[in-house]
């Protein structure tokens, strides 16, 4: 009898490819385990601005060149994540060497700098970046988040963004990537902008749809009318960065050491009808990435309340494959 656990991006093979958010302790720990079930990667933080771009003029790319080679290896896909976000940016970017706002030119120069550093350094292994991460604002009266980059460069700094990262890898494909994007008012809103982004004439091929989502929402229905809405503009999606929350995001609840029979129950349930969802939309979403490659490593541990754990993941902490993991393999095969 072949006991052997089946390879879950092979079960999608010829559908979207799967990914995991990793780093360089995951592949060092984990890696036949991340080669064997994913073949496409996202540093969770270890391309971000402060970790590459710590001072202005210093790069340290030692952790992204290893995830990179690694992905090399495997002959995997690399999403690059993130180029302009409002969080894990060193302030200095913004500033003046008084710590007064830097001008316009000042940020996007930089903005530009930074930009040709890295695309340059992964062209052609980075196929898909993430060029602005979560500009949306969650109120439901905002529209676009009050940012540094918004408030030094204003409110063209997404097409500007958009528009120097095509310049410096043309043949990457570039994703606005937002969570809480199935919430029918943040949704509008995201489409809103990605589509005057378009009408610009910006450079914009995807929209990433970060799936940070729990067991008892976002419904299949608002999941549904979100890709519906998102695709209808021609662009591609990814899901970037999935995981399943056993608690509602004000849930303050600290009490659990392990998920309750109900929660494992749940987690099932929902992957698979999130996963036969995905499949029905596979002309539109080209990778579904999961944030964490199990619940060893979910960022879910302590947030958003500290010292809390959790269990998003279709892998337990031991690596070894849930009933979830199975619920989706069966939904690859239908
Ligand atoms: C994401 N923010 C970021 O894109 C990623 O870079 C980070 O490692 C983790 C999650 C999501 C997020 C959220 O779901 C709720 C509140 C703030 C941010």
């Amino acid at each position: 009898m072949n006991t052997e656990t089946p390879s879950l991006y092979g079960a999608y093979a010829g559908t979207f490819k799967i990914g995991a958010a990793v780093s360089t302790r995951t592949i060092r720990r984990e890696g036949d385990f991340i080669a064997k079930h994913y073949n496409s990667l996202t540093a969770e933080n270890q391309m971000k601005f402060e970790e590459i771009h710590p001072e202005e003029g210093r790069y340290d790319f030692a952790a992204a060149d290893e995830i990179a080679e690694f992905v090399g290896k495997h002959g995997m896909a690399l999403r690059g994540h993130t180029l302009v976000w409002h969080n894990q940016t060193p302030d200095w970017v913004f500033e003046e060497a008084d710590g007064s706002p830097a001008s316009r030119e000042k940020v996007l120069a930089r903005l530009r700098d930074h930009a040709a550093e890295v695309m340059t350094r992964y062209k052609g292994r980075i196929s898909a970046w993430d060029v602005v991460n979560e500009a949306i604002e969650d109120k439901s009266d905002a529209y676009l988040r009050e940012t540094k980059w918004l408030s030094t460069v204003g409110e063209d700094y997404l097409e500007q963004a958009f528009r120097i990262a095509h310049e410096i890898d043309p043949g990457a494909q570039l994703f606005y990537n937002d969570y809480n994007e199935t919430d029918p008012v943040k949704r509008d809103k995201i489409h809103r902008l990605v589509r005057s982004l378009l009408e610009a004439g910006a450079p914009v091929h995807g929209i990433g749809m970060q799936g940070h989502w729990n067991l008892y929402g976002p419904s299949i229905e608002e999941i549904r009318e979100a890709i519906e809405l998102y695709a209808s503009l021609g662009v591609r999606l990814h899901v970037t960065e999935l995981d399943l929350s056993a608690f509602r995001f004000d849930d303050q609840r600290k009490d659990l050491l392990e998920p309750t029979q109900e929660m494992q129950d749940l987690l099932t349930e929902r992957y698979e009808a999130i996963f036969r969802l995905f499949r029905e939309y596979r002309s539109a979403i080209d990778s579904v990435t999961f944030w964490g490659v199990a619940d060893s490593g979910t960022w879910l541990d302590g947030f958003p309340v500290r010292g809390r754990l959790n269990w998003p993941l279709p892998f337990d902490r031991q690596l070894q494959p849930k009933p979830a993991f199975w619920s989706i393999l069966d939904q690859a095969r239908v």
